[in-house]
């Protein structure tokens, strides 16, 4: 039986080979997956991800973290999408047109999926088009990553035309703020990948 604790605690430090080993050995002995999930490695992040909040830990901790239950998610990832896991629902992910730094828009997609959502990362300099696809597929919440003051005006764009459509639009990103997410009509904005899943989680009643 998996010990959840010593899991949980691989994640956070980022130790990307035990969380493998440790992920692997409940696999090959026939583990509830969602339990592991439930109760070790979603608490993880989440775990990880307010210590970031609060300024405790800083970037790179929170990226061999993410790696870490990357390494573990691609493990979990197959058995979920088989539909062993309910999805809680699916978002559309993507950094917006002209913008090609995705470190962040990958950990949102981490955190996401490590809650229990189906996401479709869309990459980097995403046009409305492209997000349109993800739409045209189920995904119900649209969220857009930007760091650059010169990209993040195009999340207004993408705001504009997905409320005509009714679909929600999320932004985040280091220049975003909940001030310019309410000037752009945005359903709703996130300063980290933590707050993201929070964010996630109330639009969709979760
Ligand atoms: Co660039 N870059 N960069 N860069 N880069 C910044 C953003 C910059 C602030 C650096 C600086 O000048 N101090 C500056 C922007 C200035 C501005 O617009 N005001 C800048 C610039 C100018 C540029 C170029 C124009 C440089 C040049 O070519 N002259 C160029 C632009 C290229 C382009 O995109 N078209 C460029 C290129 C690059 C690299 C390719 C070298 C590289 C990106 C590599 C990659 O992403 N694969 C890079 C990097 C690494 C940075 C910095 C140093 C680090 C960004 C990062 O990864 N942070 C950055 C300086 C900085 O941010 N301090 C900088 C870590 C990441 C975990 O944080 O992405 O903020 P972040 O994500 C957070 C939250 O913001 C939030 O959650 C995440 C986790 O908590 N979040 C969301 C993000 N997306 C979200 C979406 C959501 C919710 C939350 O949806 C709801």
């Amino acid at each position: 039986m998996t010990d959840y604790n010593a899991l949980k605690n691989a994640i956070m430090s980022g130790k990307r080979n035990d969380v493998t080993a440790i992920v692997q050995s409940a696999i090959d002995a026939g583990e509830n997956l969602n339990a592991l999930l439930d109760n070790s490695m979603i608490p993880a992040m989440r775990e990880i991800g307010d210590k970031f909040s609060k300024n405790e830990v800083y970037v790179p901790e929170l990226l061999i973290a993410a790696r870490a239950m990357q390494a573990g998610l691609n493990l979990i990832e197959p058995r979920l999408a088989s539909g062993e896991r309910k999805s809680l629902g699916k978002i559309a992910i993507g950094t917006v047109k002209g913008d090609l730094h995705d470190i962040g828009k990958n950990l949102v997609a981490i955190m996401l999926k490590g809650a229990g959502y189906e996401v479709i990362d869309l990459g980097v300099n995403c046009d409305i088009a492209k997000y349109d696809s993800a739409v045209a597929q189920g995904a119900q919440i649209v969220a857009c990553s930007s760091l650059l003051t010169t990209t993040m005006t195009y999340m207004k764009d993408v705001a504009e035309y997905f409320k005509a459509k009714n679909v929600k639009v999320i932004v985040g990103g280091a220049p975003v703020t909940q001030a310019f997410a309410d000037e752009i009509g945005a359903s709703g904005y996130s300063s980290d990948a933590n707050g993201a899943v929070k964010l996630v989680d109330s639009l969709l009643g979760n």
